[in-house]
């Protein structure tokens, strides 16, 4: 068999473990990046929370600790298309998981600039995938990272299904027709708008050209290390803690250990989906060795293992920690409060054993946390990037009473 498999985006957080994951697991993993992330960081003044290694030193840290070699290419796949069609034709990849766009929310919907780029390197990268696989004329499988927020978060009691949703609509002459159509998208910044974009593309290249493809809707993705990550210090992963690209729970944790209040949005009644890097890099292997079939439609799956509110993560932090949580104004335009049941039966029908928030897992975090705090930049913590012009940026809020 071949293993070869092609990590798009794999300098990044979650791509990162993801190939020391695969490479563990006896894949042949090449990386792919353009940095493009770490220039952001040096754009916005600001470093990941570890001090992650440059990517030469990383994967000779990787071959001294696990005797693996993983290659890389540097390439910016949503403009090098020439390039990228080569690496597809010349590497013959079993699978290529596509990392590659840029993530943050708040980051897209920073100014006009933010909002275009976003947008210009999302598709456009999406779309040359596609279009290396197909010219290449190689049976490769795609496994794409998407997200819950594509279908925006709707309080419903009925479990958001993974993809797709059965309909029975009443034709003129009265008998009734039935179809599964895809799940509605209600996305919520120009960032998940490109991932629900990214979803009509593989609808289309199934369609028409038969690639096999599966798309991963995951949940926000907390904790920091995996079992490779923890191999040897040059190893770690990244970790985001500042208002555009540090997420919810890890911010939370990195504020608990630093000091700050904790950051709530409003009121804290935001339901979320959630999964650890540990399980994101099982899902991972898991989509990889269980393709859809040749001629089966856009496999989708929800890659999230619990669901919580902002609120009751401030609680169990503060809980924890015996920090104080601050609401501040809401700096999206979101519900304040939402409900949230995700189904997630598909993975779980693969064997995976989610790991779920505990008191350990958030300690192991805090713990890094301190090993690094003194690289953390305070004035970085505050989120100011506003969804609309009328929002203003709130750096002080208000106390927050926890139950
Ligand atoms: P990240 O920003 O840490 O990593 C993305 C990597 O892709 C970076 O190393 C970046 O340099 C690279 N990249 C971006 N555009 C590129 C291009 N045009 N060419 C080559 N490389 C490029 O993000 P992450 O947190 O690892 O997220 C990875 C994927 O998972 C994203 O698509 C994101 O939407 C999805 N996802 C992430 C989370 C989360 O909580 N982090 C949750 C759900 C889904
Ligand atoms: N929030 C706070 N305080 C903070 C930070 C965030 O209350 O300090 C709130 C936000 O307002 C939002 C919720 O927490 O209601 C989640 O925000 P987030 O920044 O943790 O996550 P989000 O913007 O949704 O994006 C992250 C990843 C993205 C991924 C997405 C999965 O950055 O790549 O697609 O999670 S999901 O949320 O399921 O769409």
């Amino acid at each position: 068999m071949d293993t070869t498999v092609l990590i798009l985006g794999g300098d990044g957080f979650c791509g990162w473990p993801t190939a020391l994951h695969l490479s563990r697991h006896g894949y042949h993993v090449v990386i792919v990046d353009n940095f493009s992330r770490r220039k952001i960081d040096v754009d916005l003044g600001l470093e990941s929370l570890t001090p992650i290694l440059p990517m030469e030193a990383r994967l000779a840290a990787w071959r001294r600790a696990s005797g693996n070699t993983i290659d890389f290419i540097m390439m910016d796949i949503a403009r090098e298309y020439d390039r990228l069609l080569e690496v597809v034709r010349t590497m013959r990849p079993q699978a290529v998981v596509h990392f590659a766009e840029q993530r943050a929310a708040p980051y897209s919907m920073r100014d006009s600039a933010c909002k275009r780029y976003t947008v210009n390197n999302n598709l456009n990268a999406t779309h040359n995938v596609l279009c290396a696989i197909v010219e290449s004329g190689l049976d490769v499988h795609l496994v794409h990272l998407g997200s819950m927020g594509v279908y925006g978060y709707a309080t419903t009691q009925m479990p958001i299904p993974e993809g797709y949703l059965p309909v029975s609509i009443q034709a003129p002459d009265g008998s009734r027709v039935e179809r599964e159509i895809m799940y509605p998208p209600a996305p919520g910044s120009v960032y998940h708008m490109t991932k629900t974009q990214d979803a009509l593309f593989f609808y289309f290249y199934n369609k028409n050209d038969g690639i096999r493809i599966t798309d991963l809707h995951q949940g926000i993705v907390w904790g920091t290390a995996t079992d490779e990550t923890g191999m040897s210090e040059a190893l770690v992963n990244r970790f985001d803690y500042d208002g555009d690209y540090g997420t919810v729970l890890n911010r939370f944790l990195v504020q608990s250990v630093v000091g700050h209040p904790l950051t709530v949005h409003g009121t804290g009644g935001q339901t979320r989906a959630f999964i650890h890097i540990r399980d994101t890099v099982k899902c991972i292997k898991l989509a990889i060795e269980n393709p859809p079939l040749p001629g089966e439609r856009v496999k989708i799956f929800n890659q999230a293992t619990e669901t919580w509110s902002v609120k009751e993560l401030a609680t169990l932090v503060s809980r924890l920690t015996g920090c104080e949580a601050r609401s501040y104004a809401d700096p999206r335009k979101e519900d304040q409060e939402n409900g949230l049941i995700v189904e997630n039966g598909k993975f779980r029908s693969l064997g995976l054993k989610p790991v779920t928030l505990s008191e350990g897992l958030m300690n192991e975090v805090r713990d890094v946390v301190s090993r690094y705090r003194h690289r953390c930049t305070l004035t970085k913590i505050p989120c100011t990037s506003v969804w609309t012009a009328g929002q203003k940026t709130d750096t002080g809020g208000v106390p927050l009473t926890l139950a």
